[in-house]
């Protein structure tokens, strides 16, 4: 057979264990014979399994996101690149309390934001000016990166680096070979100067509108990079060793496949190949039989969960960490569901992480120990209400359908059910008293590798109120009024009856209604309704299509305005129903 992909001998024959015949192995990817029909590629996907990398860097369960940059100190969730580099001046940066609380939290690994979209680096770096070297922080003598590193060594944690391809800063933007050199210079310096890097994350965004600049990367010669200088890093979200799970609000799939035709946006004809598909990283589905039978190619390319303590991605100061039970529920929908954890925690403009995230990650801690730590696997009739699943995937993925019997007064019955199983699947339930448990595998592509490996007596932290996430200053008033426009984006207006003081506005998307949202507008006032003038203010929502939650704008100039106006000029995902109640006007602090 003509198969790509590296074949290699299973462990147990290779040791003289257990199994007769040998087992071939495809690592990382393969292709299908020509013609191959259902069975063999079932067959063979039942063999597809991740390299060493891919092992080593599933095992982490948890790792550390820090966004920290530009926005920290602007406010905002995107900057469009004009920032002052000025306006850089943490008044205490410690990397020594983000590592140490990061590490007493159990976290592996923490991932600095290099460089956001805004293009402001973290590093000296000599690929542009717009840098810490050109700060107020340390007289422009300091390395946000050095930092993290010599921290991250002091206390045994793993470092990885955002760098993003989206750069609104670089004037060589959208010339493609020139902006592409620029962005491997800059991946060299981080990949050289700053010793071991495990994970370098490639954020997929990039907002350029129709009129922007459409830079064609070169992402093969990136990977090289990645490769020749840091051969045990994985590649993520663009890079074709961790995938992204297709949203940022902490939710793993209930079926989470490692293995899927799902094609990485590194090669040139993912587009076509997974449009033919009917997929894309957002789907529901991206692993079930039909999608394996259909493809030509596999990967394995496992999922990692992005989601931030807090709303937004950066530090906002209107914004508190979410609760311990959404944090819970995170910790379960993506490590219980195959998947790695990143979890972001924003240091503030101070540079510090605040206290109240510091705590939450010790809850967090606190919670996962006390409740995963006592097996009751030998003896689960005292009461549990979680069951531990894990596939021995070095063996591939295999699992599709199974459920978890339990023996209650003497009868076996199902307390669980589930599909896909994958490095370890987490399922809870209604507390029961079975006095023996099993595993039955219902459903299997070829001979399953599953254990179910602990049951728990689990219990959710109460609910308490998520708004708190979110506490926004003082409100003008609520009572917009929406026109729609025959066809088009509604425009929105408020009429305030007098000319009053408007310091800027929120805008709430409800994540509930699936409707398009409001990704760019331009604000206008008016002291009479007839004459306009267009307000300072960003004119965008920054990353609202990934992260639908509540961004306030500020506005530049203090505004004196009786009618105040929200033109949508550009709206991402469906026909746009926001509603008027979503935007509220904020009055200037007092
Ligand atoms: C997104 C970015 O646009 C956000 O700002 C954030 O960095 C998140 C992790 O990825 O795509």
């Amino acid at each position: 057979m003509n198969l790509s992909g590296l074949m290699i001998l299973s462990a147990a024959f290779a040791s003289g264990a257990m199994t007769a015949t040998a087992e071939e192995y495809y690592v990382k990817e393969l292709t299908f014979p020509a013609g191959a029909d259902s069975v063999t590629k079932i067959d063979m996907a039942s063999r597809l399994v991740p390299n060493e990398r891919q092992l080593a860097w599933q095992e982490r369960e948890l790792t550390a996101f820090l966004h920290f940059g530009m926005n920290t100190f602007t406010d905002r969730e995107w900057g469009d690149g004009t920032e002052s580099p000025e306006m850089f001046n943490p008044s205490e940066l410690d990397t020594d309390q983000w590592v140490r609380s990061l590490k007493d939290a159990g976290f592996k690994m923490v991932i600095l934001t290099a460089k956001h979209h805004d293009g402001f680096c973290l590093w000296p770096t000599a690929t542009t000016k717009h840098s810490v070297a050109s700060s107020a922080w340390r007289g422009g003598k300091g390395d946000v990166v050095a930092d993290l590193r010599k921290s991250c060594d002091k206390y045994g944690m793993k470092l990885g680096i955002y760098l993003s391809p989206w750069d609104r800063n670089a004037a060589c933007y959208g010339d493609s070979p020139r902006y592409n050199d620029m962005f491997v210079a800059q991946l060299t310096e981080l990949l050289t100067n700053y010793g071991k890097i495990d994970e370098v994350w490639f954020d997929g965004a990039c907002g350029e509108g129709p009129n922007g600049k459409k830079q064609e990367y070169d992402w093969l010669r990136f990977r090289e990079t990645m490769r020749r200088l840091q051969p045990d890093a994985v590649l993520a979200i663009t890079g074709d060793d961790v995938r992204w799970v297709g949203n940022e609000g902490g939710r793993g799939r209930e079926t989470e496949w490692s293995v899927t035709p799902l094609v990485p946006s590194i090669f040139s004809y993912s587009d076509s190949v997974n449009n033919a598909l009917g997929i894309d990283g957002m789907s529901p589905l991206i692993g079930e039989r039909s999608s394996v039978v259909a493809a030509d190619r596999l990967y394995w390319w496992p999922s990692e969960v992005d989601v931030s303590i807090r709303p937004g991605w950066f530090y906002h100061d209107t914004e508190q960490p979410h609760s311990l039970r959404r944090m819970a529920e995170i910790y379960l929908q993506s490590v219980g569901r195959n998947s790695v954890l990143l979890l972001n925690i924003p240091p503030d403009r101070r540079g510090l992480i605040a206290d109240a995230d510091v705590d939450r990650l010790m809850e967090l801690r606190r919670w996962i120990d006390d409740n995963f730590s006592e097996n009751k696997l030998k003896d689960p009739s005292c009461g549990i209400t979680a069951v531990v699943l894990e596939e021995e995937i070095a063996k591939g993925q295999r699992v599709e359908r199974f459920d978890v019997e339990g023996l209650i007064d003497g009868q076996w019955q199902a307390i669980a059910s589930g599909t896909t199983i994958g490095k370890k699947r987490i399922l809870t339930f209604d507390e029961v008293h079975p006095s023996d448990l099993r595993l039955n595998v219902l459903q299997s592509r070829g001979e399953p590798h599953a254990k179910l490996t602990g049951a728990y007596r689990m219990v959710m932290p109460a609910s308490d109120d998520e708004s708190a996430a979110v506490s926004l200053p003082t409100m003008v008033s609520d009572g917009w009024i929406q026109y729609a426009r025959g066809g088009e984006n509604p425009v929105y207006f408020y009429d305030m009856r007098s000319e009053q003081p408007v310091a800027g506005l929120v805008y709430t998307p409800d994540v509930e209604d699936n409707g398009g949202l409001i990704y760019r507008y331009v604000v206008m006032a008016s002291d009479n309704g007839i004459d306009w003038h267009k307000v300072d203010a960003p004119g965008e929502f920054g990353n609202i299509e990934a992260n639908p939650v509540a961004q306030r704008v500020a506005f530049g100039n203090s505004v004196m305005a009786r009618f105040i106006a929200l033109i949508p000029t550009e709206t991402v995902g469906q026909t746009l129903r926001a509603d008027a109640s979503q935007i509220r006007l904020l009055a200037p602090a007092k």
